[in-house]
């Protein structure tokens, strides 16, 4: 029998850290899908029973996760499908489906956003696509199966009909955030001490996740902005504040991480949600992502005395050329003189880079690090630029061309293109020198020695981590690969192109 009206999302396992690199797991991000726990909630309302599996976190493999999703015998599953989980969704979805031939599958996420007709044509498996934003296409399309309606009147889906895919015009992106009910945290197995964010990235736990808007006015060419488009909307201050008291007073949560994309887009907003932060009692710290354009010293200063503990800038080079390759619409000297003011409000600041964008070479580089040597900046992430698919550069880079045996290496870890005239040996090399050239700095040693006396809870995680470095060390010296923790060989532009069947 199958439960009728039970539905079970779906964050499958994906190869979330390069071969070599896998003592890093110790110390990255594990947050939930809220995009799942979005739409659990929605779900929910409408009288359906979900279910959350977050296969990673709760260190499940594809077989494991199937299993699970076998026994319970759903009505409808529905996957999350980043780019680089789409073998493994696939995996899943072809056992479910072999065991479970009445389940309908239902896929959504930022790779169906930017590929949605090609994945339905591609993956059999896969029974309905939901293009965007998900919380009201899915509930029309549940209602459509259920009543077994026809899927074409169902708008901003995707799905096969006989041997054609047929997508259905666009759904209006959701204008009122405020409407949506809050996610069903109390859904997420092991919540909230499973769902650690990268060591370092919050003073003390537990922590939470909220996206406070949604969407991107502009379009950087190495970013995916498909889901949710470059209409801004915002949750008002009133409701986020609401999020954070029920977050803490239900799950004793101490830290937010705020997700969204422009955080600090309006001035206003911000304002009166740490005015809100400020009149009450919550203690709680914050970290958001901000435009190096939207921070100003008077915002900054309010901001720290509301709790506000990191900010992430997208720096991404100490280029400007680069910058202007990438349609950034930033400046060196701008984002200087953000991390210096942010840095002076006594604020943390982390800068994001990206190695290897279309035009990178030894003179960006060594701009690169000697930026990240001069600025006032706390933490760094470097990631190997990845041409996700909806992302501007995509087409550039690949044409029409579909390299989905470049999928499962997109988890920003790999390098799976290198410009002209740089190998992707060389950036290799050269992601351990520019996380060298930050990190092995004497003052930035004694900051982190600080840090962890100040929070020790950080200490076991960074133990793991450092045992874990120095065995890939020793293995890769004895295995003769010099200390390169990395593998030389890696798929490049020139390779040759293994088309959708
Ligand atoms: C927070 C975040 C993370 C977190 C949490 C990841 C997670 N699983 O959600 C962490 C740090 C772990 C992370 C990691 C990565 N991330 Co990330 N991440 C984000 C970020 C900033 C916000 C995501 C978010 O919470 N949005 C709010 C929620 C409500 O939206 P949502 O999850 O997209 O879900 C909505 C819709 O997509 C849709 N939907 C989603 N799933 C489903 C499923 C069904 C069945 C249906 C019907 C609908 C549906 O409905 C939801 C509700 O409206 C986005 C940028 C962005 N603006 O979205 C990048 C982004 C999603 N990440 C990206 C990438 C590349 C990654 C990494 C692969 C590599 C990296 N550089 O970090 C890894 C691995 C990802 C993984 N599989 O977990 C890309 C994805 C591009 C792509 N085509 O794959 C994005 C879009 C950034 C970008 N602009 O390029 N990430
Ligand atoms: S990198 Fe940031 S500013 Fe640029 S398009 Fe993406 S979300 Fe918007």
């Amino acid at each position: 029998m199958m439960a009728q009206k039970s539905i079970i999302f779906i964050n499958p396992p994906y190869e979330r850290i390069a071969r070599g690199y896998e003592f890093v797991k110790h110390i990255t991000n594990n947050s939930p899908s809220l995009g799942l726990l979005h739409l659990a909630a929605e779900v929910r309302l409408r009288g359906y029973t979900p279910s959350i599996i977050e296969s990673d976190i709760a260190n499940l493999s594809v077989e494991q996760v199937a299993d699970q999703v076998i026994a319970a015998r759903p009505a409808y599953v529905g996957i999350t499908l980043f780019t680089v989980g789409i073998w493994s969704a696939a995996a899943i979805a072809r056992k479910i489906k072999a065991a479970l031939p009445h389940t309908t599958i239902i896929v959504g996420g930022p790779h169906i956003s930017s590929m949605g007709e090609e994945t339905i044509t591609r993956f059999k498996e896969f029974d309905v696509a939901v293009v965007g934003e998900g919380e009201k296409i899915l509930i029309e399309l549940l209602d459509a199966l259920d009543n077994q309606n026809p899927l074409s009147e169902v708008a901003g889906i995707i799905f096969r009909d006989g041997i054609f895919t047929r997508k259905t015009s666009g759904w209006p992106a959701n204008k009122v955030l405020d409407e949506l009910p809050f996610p069903a945290w109390d859904l997420l197995p092991g919540f909230p001490h499973a769902y650690k964010p990268a060591i370092y990235d919050f003073p003390r736990g537990p922590v939470a996740t909220i996206a406070a808007s949604r969407g991107c006015p502009f379009f950087c060419k190495f970013c995916d902005t498909s889901t949710f488009g470059s209409k801004v909307r915002h949750y008002s201050p009133q409701k986020v504040f609401e999020m954070m008291k029920h977050l803490h007073d239900n799950y004793g949560i101490r830290h937010i991480m705020f997700v969204d994309d422009l955080f600090l887009a309006s001035k206003v907003r911000t304002t009166e949600l740490c005015n809100m932060l400020l009149a009450s009692n919550l203690k709680m710290t914050w970290t958001c992502t901000a435009r190096v354009d939207t921070v100003k010293p008077d915002v900054l200063a309010l901001m720290k005395k509301a709790g506000c503990w990191e900010i992430s800038f997208g720096l991404e080079t100490g280029s400007n050329a680069l910058l202007k390759k990438m349609d950034k619409a930033a400046e060196v000297e701008k984002s200087e003189q953000a991390i210096k003011w942010t840095a002076a409000a006594g604020i943390r600041t982390k800068g994001l880079f990206m190695l290897g964008f279309p035009g990178e070479d030894s003179e960006t580089i060594a701009q690169t690090k000697a930026f990240i040597r001069r600025i006032p900046m706390t933490i760094m992430n470097l990631t190997k630029f990845t041409p996700y698919p909806g992302s501007p550069i995509y087409r550039d880079i690949y044409g029409t061309n579909i390299r989905e045996d470049h999928w499962e290496k997109m988890n920003g870890m790999n390098f799976v293109w290198s410009p002209d005239g740089i190998s992707v040996e060389e950036l290799d090399r050269q992601y351990q020198s520019i996380l060298t050239a930050f990190y092995k700095r004497p003052r930035v040693g004694w900051y982190y020695t600080k840090l962890t006396i100040h929070y020790p809870n950080h200490l076991l995680r960074l133990l793991r981590f450092g045992l874990g470095f120095l065995k890939a060390k020793i293995s890769s010296i004895a295995s003769g690969r010099g200390g390169l923790l990395v593998k030389p060989g890696n798929a490049h532009l020139n390779d040759e192109k293994k088309p959708v069947p």
